[in-house]
């Protein structure tokens, strides 16, 4: 007695013999074509579309991206808008003697901002033995001489002159350290605007800013003509 395997026995739904009862091969069996699944319509941005939340997302990560973006985009505002002055240069030195400035190079960029000023000193060119040294550096309303600090005037100060009150907030303060490679970088972001002809200078000092504004003898100047 022939014993059928019970797998063999059972056909499935798509089983077909290989030749009819005339003995020729059945037609090529066609693959269903799949239908792609498609949205019946794009929502607007920001619109919620039941059941499918590839465009949704889409305008939110847009979104979140932008809202992440936004506060790097300020913070990097003032080094790539074109600046309201700048100058480089050497440094004007203010007094026959030795100095840490001699023969240094320097860079004074301001920008406006939504908030006030915005002031980068930029020195190269320093002894690297000055490393780790802290100088004064601040907007005088006067003009660099070479050889007489004195004309370079008073820092200039949004209260006007005498000042009523003087501080980092009222004056553009700023006072650097020499790094390693004697270079040196300071920023001052400021409450006020400086306005066409209200100063010309940038004057290093030979010690560090006081809170009463003073810092020591000037020794080295940049011209920055607001
Ligand atoms: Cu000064």
């Amino acid at each position: 007695m022939l014993r059928r395997c019970s797998r063999a026995g059972r056909r499935s739904s798509s089983w077909r013999p290989a030749r009819d009862r005339a003995g020729r091969r059945p037609p090529p069996r066609r693959r269903p074509v799949r239908q792609l699944r498609t949205p019946t319509a794009v929502p607007a941005a920001g619109r919620h579309l039941e059941g499918n939340t590839m465009h949704v997302r889409r305008p939110l990560r847009a979104l979140a991206a932008l809202a992440l973006a936004a506060p790097t985009l300020a913070l990097t505002a003032p080094a790539v808008a074109d600046p309201l002055v700048h100058h480089h240069g050497p440094l004007t030195d203010l007094q026959p003697a030795a100095s840490v400035t001699d023969g240094a190079r320097g860079s004074v960029s301001a920008w406006e901002t939504s908030d006030g000023t915005t002031v980068v000193l930029r020195l190269r060119g320093l002894p690297r033995s000055a490393a780790g040294q802290e100088y004064g550096a601040h907007v005088h309303v006067g003009h660099c001489v070479p050889g007489n600090g004195a004309l370079a005037g008073p820092h200039y100060n949004s209260t006007g002159q005498p000042p009523t009150a003087v501080s980092d907030q009222t004056e553009v303060w700023l006072d650097f350290t020499v790094g390693r490679g004697g270079t040196a970088y300071a920023r001052a972001d400021v409450p006020f605007t400086i306005p066409s002809g209200g100063a010309h200078s940038v004057v290093v000092h030979a010690l560090p800013t006081s809170p009463d504004g003073s810092a020591g003898g000037r020794i080295a100047c940049l011209p920055v003509h607001f």
